[in-house]
């Protein structure tokens, strides 16, 4: 009987720690050709050491080959800065001190980052999927469903336990000047044209949570401290 009062615990526990999902209009783009820049939803997790944004859009991005996908995030690190991002035309609402710049482009296989940290006022690369890999990875296992997911570090965002900071994800094209196509902060159409810029609405909030595995310990170590006072 504790061993099934443990395992429902921890089934329990593990499942408190579940993901949040922000989603978002579709068919609002200017061209809603472009399915693959069409963002449906973007579910954030963590674990002990990372942050996962699984970014799914309304097409196959085995088909693509010029999807662009950046996270802008807001840690309070800082003063934001509203542009950034590749030097995309975005402006990035509230301010953001570091962002994510990711792409599906490759015809099927792989997906790659870079991660960006506002420093003192001045954009900085701080990692990339094709430098170190450790602060910033990508997996393209889910891409002929849509979903494109980045993973980021804890530590290099300078987030722990408890920590909530804001964000926005954006799709757009492979030119510099090119606007947010589509933004999950906005619910109508995010730009009239490639020429114009996009803007922010307002930023969605995440909290880090704790992982599974150690609120399953804190669950078990309270079940043991109860059996002991009986
Ligand atoms: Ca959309
Ligand atoms: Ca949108």
């Amino acid at each position: 009987m504790r061993n099934v009062l443990m395992a429902a615990a921890i089934a329990s526990l593990a499942g408190a720690a579940s993901a949040d999902v922000y989603g978002d209009a579709t068919g609002e783009l200017f061209d809603n050709n472009f399915t693959h820049l069409d963002i449906v939803s973007v579910e954030v997790t963590n674990d002990a050491s990372f942050l996962y944004f699984d970014i799914t859009v309304a097409g196959d991005l085995d088909a693509t080959n010029w999807g662009k996908y950046l996270v802008g995030m807001d840690t309070g690190r800082e003063a934001g800065s509203t542009t950034g991002g590749w030097g995309r035309n975005i402006s990035w609402g509230a301010g953001i001190t570091d962002y994510v710049g990711s792409w599906a482009d490759d015809g099927g296989s792989g997906a790659g980052g870079e991660l960006h940290a506002l420093n003192g006022g001045a954009w900085a690369l701080t990692d990339a999927t094709y430098l170190a890999g450790t602060e910033i990875m990508g997996d393209d296992t889910n891409h002929a469903a849509g979903t494109q997911r980045i993973a980021v570090s804890l530590a290099a965002l300078g987030l722990t336990v408890g920590d909530s900071f804001g964000f926005d994800v954006a799709s757009t094209g492979g030119g510099g000047g090119d606007p947010g196509v589509d933004h999950l902060s906005v619910a109508g159409m995010s730009t009239p044209g490639w020429g114009d810029m996009s803007t922010s609405g307002a930023f969605l909030s995440y909290t880090v949570v704790p992982t599974p595995s150690s609120l399953a310990l804190i669950g078990l170590g309270g079940l043991v401290a109860g059996r002991r006072r009986r």
